[in-house]
């Protein structure tokens, strides 16, 4: 990982101010989150860029993620008085709360406007951090591949606004990551679901932070996955890492272990659940 992670691509400035530029014909922003990382992926420049504005959180890519944690997180969140609603957009799962529940917290406005004999066209704001899912959520509402979507970060370029089914109007936006991170771990979950892009991390050693997680929270996917027949639980990350190649039979001449390739086969893996699904962060409760 470069020493400190600091860096802010201008497309992101841009986006920030494109969300800016449009809040004020909004009614409902919605920000969704990765449930891998319910807290780290939250970018926490939203606040001062959404301000008062109802906004509506989703965790989407919860297939992916461990059902245990999700539902610990949902409860982390209601203790503080937030609701979060968990999704797929690959299986479906929770994509038909979404309007409903954006709809219910603007509730008295749509009923004024039923008053006066206006139906209001619901407008919702996509935002969030890359790659969580958010051209996927509107393709999802409205049930077809409308804006383009893809497994890298900053695939959604500019603004596109979308109507469905004539009562909802849905604005894509460009994910955005804050300028800096303070928290090397934090920068570390954003880059193991992907959401930033590998080329900024040392892969490496990101894989070697990784297998000392898994080793702690999922010893049982992680020994399964690769087939590891050592005892695992005192050993360091690269160590694992190291037997995983082997294990793969990545290995270079003079029987050394390929530790690159074992690093992005483990991060392709953990990005596609094959390991296991798997949370990369537990809440704290107090
Ligand atoms: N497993 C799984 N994959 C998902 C889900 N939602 C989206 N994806 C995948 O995640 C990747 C990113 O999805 P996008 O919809 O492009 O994400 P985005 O937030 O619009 O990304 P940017 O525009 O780059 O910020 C794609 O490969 C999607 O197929 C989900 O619920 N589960
Ligand atoms: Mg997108």
């Amino acid at each position: 990982m470069q020493n400190t992670l600091q860096w802010y691509p201008g497309h992101m400035a841009k986006t920030r101010r494109l969300i800016e530029d449009n809040l004020k014909m909004i009614d409902v922003v919605v920000e969704i989150l990765d449930a891998r990382i319910p807290f780290s992926g939250r970018n926490p420049n939203f606040d001062d860029i959404i301000r008062n504005k109802p906004r509506l959180l989703v965790m989407n890519k919860a297939d992916l993620a461990d059902r245990r944690k999700t539902d610990m997180w949902i409860e982390w969140y209601r203790q503080r008085n937030i609701t979060v609603i968990p999704i797929s957009c690959t299986t479906g799962m929770g994509i038909n709360k979404v309007l409903s529940a954006a709809r219910e917290l603007v509730r008295e406005r749509i009923e004024r406007d039923a008053e006066k004999g206006r139906t209001r066209t619901l407008k919702l704001m996509m935002v969030g951090i890359p790659n969580v899912g958010k051209s996927s959520l509107i393709n999802r509402l409205l049930g077809k591949a409308s804006t383009k979507t893809g497994d890298k970060p900053g695939v959604t370029k500019g603004k596109q606004w979308l109507r469905i089914r004539g009562d909802a109007e849905l604005l894509d936006t460009p994910g955005i990551l804050p300028p800096k991170f303070e928290d090397q771990e934090l920068a570390k979950r954003l880059a193991y679901t992907g959401a930033i892009r590998d080329e900024i991390m040392n892969t490496e050693l990101l894989a070697y932070s990784l297998c000392d997680y898994l080793r702690d929270e999922y010893p049982d996917e992680l020994i399964s996955r690769y087939k590891l027949k050592d005892d695992i639980s005192g050993m360091k990350g690269y160590e694992i890492l190291t037997l995983i190649g082997r294990r793969r039979g990545f290995v270079i001449s003079g029987g050394e272990v390929d530790t690159e390739r074992a690093a992005n086969m483990v991060l392709d893996e953990l990005r596609a659940a094959k390991i296991g699904n798997i949370t990369l962060e537990t809440p704290e409760f107090m």
